[in-house]
């Protein structure tokens, strides 16, 4: 899979795609990530990529004309499943959102930056349009950022079994169980006994239950449908 990511700072993405899982996906070669500095296709010698709006207001707008030529560059060298952009009137992002975007071959994030982008590149050009959540950030950046760490994952031979995407939280529309690890007891807080017993299937029944209280109690619209 190859995700390309147009940014005009684009340094602001670089560390939670140099690490971790993401890194290792890589390494591996089951992704590909290009960030693509959108000041390359400025227009002139000043770097500009931005102009203030049509109609005035506060805030500046990308303008259409490095878009355009940043997005026909890249379409020479491949056809993309999707062409997103990232900004706060966007669908909210999940995790069915996650598991579609990680069986596409190529996709293409683009972010806005200050009041976003000329309308006109996401008429001609965006396929789907996405946000992270009903607050405001200061560019698409570090919603890129969180959208591809949550699609790599998913990409088949990125995580180890014992790291298995199958029992994260929302994969099965249910919140994860709680986890314990080494010591048994410290200082008199003791981890459950059933997880200490070895006995699998009431193991598996344990977690079920302890995911759906929590659901019910933290979520419950997720338990709705
Ligand atoms: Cl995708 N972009 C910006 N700028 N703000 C957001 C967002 C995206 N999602 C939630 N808030």
């Amino acid at each position: 899979m190859t995700i390309d990511i147009i940014s005009a700072v684009p340094g602001l993405m670089e560390s939670p795609l140099n690490h971790s899982i993401v890194q290792r996906a890589k390494d591996k070669s089951l992704v590909e990530i290009n960030v693509i500095n959108l000041r390359d296709y400025s227009l002139n010698k000043y770097g500009q990529i931005d102009d203030t709006p049509y109609g005035g207001g506060a805030g500046m707008v990308l303008m259409v004309e490095p878009l355009y030529n940043c997005i026909t560059d890249l379409q020479k060298d491949k056809e993309y499943d999707q062409i997103i952009y990232l900004t706060p009137d966007g669908k909210t992002y999940d995790q069915s959102t996650a598991n579609y975007l990680s069986m596409q071959s190529n996709i293409l994030l683009i972010c806005g930056h200050y009041k976003g982008i000329d309308e006109r590149i996401r008429e001609h050009f965006v396929t789907m349009e996405l946000s992270i959540g009903d607050y405001v950030l200061s560019g698409g950046e570090l919603a890129a950022a969180i959208v591809v760490d949550s699609i790599v994952r998913l990409i088949p031979g990125v995580l180890n079994d014992a790291e298995s995407a199958l029992n994260d939280s929302f994969q099965d529309n249910l919140l994860a169980p709680p986890e314990y690890t080494r010591p048994a007891d410290f200082k008199g807080w003791k981890v459950p006994e059933i997880l200490l017993s070895g006995h699998e299937e009431k193991i598996k029944e344990w977690r079920m239950d302890q995911s759906l209280k929590r659901t019910k109690e933290r979520r419950p619209d997720m338990l709705k449908d």
